[in-house]
């Protein structure tokens, strides 16, 4: 399927009747496909080649090179991400896994049998919040040595690729019949990230490989660059799969589930896998006959809603029949509950209201004179990096960057963890015998 390409000078340049005409188109294709193709007079192929340059070169560095951009106990929230740590949701959603049976042969997603054999950095844009319900740790943004270009190179593509997300957030609210900021208002000082993936095309360059496996992203819009090997599949509303083909100097843009949240799943997350295809294979023909580099980067960058502001179904999508499908909830709180999904399984979601009362006793003194001030959800995605240490029966101890994350954690956060409700994945007494095993001196928790 050709996807049509929205030309966003139109917009940028005028304020008149037939931009209008354009705001429709925008929405329309958000709504049925998940996804849009712009171009932005701001975003060049050449700001995209610099990036990409950078970044093969940067992916291609030895893995003990990249290990020192790896923040663990930070919970990836910089730096680097090993190939092997993320996990898609297909994955560890059983009900996810159940939908996809019925799907018909065609259009079935490849089912990960692992993490995703990607690599991933994270490097944060935009105006943080001085003030906020949702302190993130302290997370200095992670330079790499020998890249004295990193810095200007990031901020420059990513803020580029913000104002044009900026531009298709006012179009769509415009297109949905809302007003022009209802989106971008929402935005200001949001967590973006700028996340481009790297996958290792000369291990893992054989068809069929999951780079990333079928999955939604939390955000409100993501939005990508070309990337210089193709592989990702689409699924629009209709249960259709489609590979992209992003053509040369245009942006493919993706609806996360903040936005579903925002219009009361008017306009769904899109679903999306990455993986080794035909025209992948080709594309690495091609790169090896010109002597390039074989990292499949992409340019992805996450556009959040800012932490503290509240999603809920907006103006006339309040009135929607599927309004209590999406209650109001902070935006960081909707990202924490997301993230530690990854590291659990859905069925502590069927708990919502114990959990909010967890959420809740998080932040209570624990009556020995700390108090955890993480959430649940937030403790829990600080011990991602234990979870093998912690699985019923494990022989394996705690790593150095498990005990760090404890630490880290500290006492209090832990007794909310081991005195909250069954984790699946996570055996509560392995828990408890952390402190020791890490030689942390954790006074033990009252039940
Ligand atoms: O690697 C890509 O092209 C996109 C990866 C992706 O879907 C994601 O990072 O969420
Ligand atoms: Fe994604």
């Amino acid at each position: 399927m050709e996807m049509t390409v929205v030309d966003l000078s139109a917009y940028l340049e005028s304020e008149e009747a037939g931009v209008k005409e354009l705001c429709g188109e925008v929405s329309r294709s958000l709504r049925e496909t998940g996804a849009l193709l712009v171009k932005d007079p701001r975003c060049t192929a050449e700001d995209n080649d610099r990036f990409l340059d950078m970044m093969e070169r940067y992916f291609d560095s030895p893995p003990e090179f990249k290990r020192l951009q790896e923040r663990p106990q930070l919970h990836y929230q910089v730096g680097v991400t090993p190939e092997g740590v993320e996990v898609p949701r297909s994955l560890v959603d059983e009900e996810m896994q159940e939908k996809l049976k019925e799907m018909p042969k065609e259009s079935q997603p490849s089912i990960p049998k692992g993490a995703d054999r990607k690599w991933r950095y994270m490097w944060r844009v935009g105006p943080r919040p001085s003030k906020t319900r949702f302190q993130e740790l302290n997370a200095e943004p992670v330079v790499p040595e020998q890249f004295p270009e990193w810095k200007d190179t990031m901020d420059s593509w990513g803020y580029k690729m913000i104002s044009a997300i900026e531009a298709v957030a006012e179009m769509a609210a415009i297109g949905f019949g809302l007003p022009k900021d209802a989106f971008t208002s929402l935005m200001k000082q949001g967590p973006h990230l700028l996340a481009p993936t790297g996958s290792d095309l000369r291990r893992y360059g054989q068809e069929g490989t999951v780079f990333a496996g079928y999955h939604y992203d939390l955000n409100f819009l993501t939005i990508h660059g070309r990337s210089r090997f193709p592989g990702l599949n689409i699924w629009l509303k209709n249960g259709q799969k489609v590979e992209v083909k992003v053509p040369v100097g245009c942006l493919l843009i993706q609806t996360g589930k903040q936005i579903e949240w925002l219009t009361a799943g008017d306009c769904i997350a899109g679903m999306h896998e990455v993986i080794v295809t035909n025209r992948t294979i080709d594309a690495i023909k091609l790169a090896t006959e010109q002597n390039r580099l074989l990292w499949r980067v992409s340019s992805t960058l996450f556009a959040h809603i800012a932490s503290d502001a509240v999603l809920k179904p907006l103006g006339h999508f309040a009135e929607s029949l599927l309004v209590s499908k999406y209650p109001p909830i902070y935006a960081g709180e909707f990202v924490e509950q997301e993230l530690a999904m990854r590291f659990t399984s859905r069925k502590i979601m069927a708990l919502p209201i114990l959990v909010f009362v967890l959420v809740m006793t998080g932040l209570v003194d624990q009556g020995q004179g700390t108090t955890c001030t993480s959430t649940f959800f937030s403790a829990l995605v600080q011990l991602i990096p234990c979870r093998v240490a912690v699985a019923p029966f494990s022989p394996i101890p705690p790593s150095e960057t498990c005990c760090n994350a404890l630490k880290v954690l500290g006492q209090p956060c832990l007794c909310v963890l081991v005195n909250g409700p069954p984790i699946s994945g996570i055996d509560r007494n392995m828990a408890m015998q952390l402190p020791e095993k890490c030689a942390a001196n954790f006074e033990p928790c009252t039940f």
